[in-house]
């Protein structure tokens, strides 16, 4: 197998949802499934926050997941954890800043897919160069979804990064809905990651397909 062709990353960006079992009030099968029915390209396996699944029942959970993805043809990331990543042979693994260094995750996965979260041009440059295939770029907008968020950026801070010559595929994160997502594509970004605009919704379905109708309308 080889690395993803950017192109072909960019296009899985575009509306890249990102779960665990604490941010769904239903059954988050059910949220998965109406998530895809509804459009996401890309899932990433997040499970954290107080609550969260550990040990075997976060990897049986994981399973179960993957599965749902797998049967529909959706690439299934996970996040932080290499280890569960490559125990379920996902299609890739997304970082934070505070894990473990981008290089030395390229080495343990091969040419799965890379994810790094990235703040700022320094962190987006050493991304890029650790061999990163997506960098996330967040928070855009104030979110309740996880505590130890950075402030709030806004979209501005993708546009000062394609205007400083990063042009590997990049995802906006934080705060983003369907009202928002357009100034999110517009600054720069090739697709928008959610938690709660879909898992918090109360319609997964139709809250997807609003979003998948705005990131198409302004790619
Ligand atoms: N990472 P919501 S913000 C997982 O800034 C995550 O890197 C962020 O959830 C970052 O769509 C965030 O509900 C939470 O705001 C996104």
């Amino acid at each position: 197998m080889a690395r993803i062709a950017r192109e072909e990353m960019k296009q899985r960006l575009k509306v890249y949802f990102i779960m665990g079992s604490v941010n769904c009030k239903k059954s988050p099968f059910e949220v998965l499934t109406e998530a895809i029915d509804g459009g996401i390209t890309l899932f990433q396996f997040r499970e954290k926050g107080s609550g969260a699944l550990v040990g075997e029942q976060k990897y049986e959970f994981a399973k179960q997941l993957q599965a749902i993805c797998q049967k529909r043809g959706i690439p299934f990331i996970v996040n932080d954890d290499v280890e569960l990543a490559l125990a379920i042979d996902a299609d890739g693994v997304h970082i934070g800043q505070d894990d473990e260094d981008a290089r030395v995750v390229r080495e343990k996965i091969g040419d799965k897919i890379l994810g790094v979260s990235a703040h700022n041009l320094a962190e987006a440059q050493a991304a890029a160069a650790a061999g990163a295939d997506y960098i996330g770029v967040g928070p855009i907008y104030p979110t309740k979804s996880k505590a130890d968020a950075k402030q709030a950026q806004g979209p501005g801070m993708i546009r000062l990064l394609r205007d400083n010559g990063i042009d590997i595929p990049i995802v906006g994160i934080g705060g983003i809905t369907a009202e928002n997502a357009s100034e999110v594509m517009n600054a720069g970004a090739d697709g928008v990651s959610v938690i709660s605009a879909i898992a918090s919704a109360p319609s997964p379905l139709l809250a997807t397909k609003q979003l998948v109708q705005t990131v198409l309308n302004n790619e």
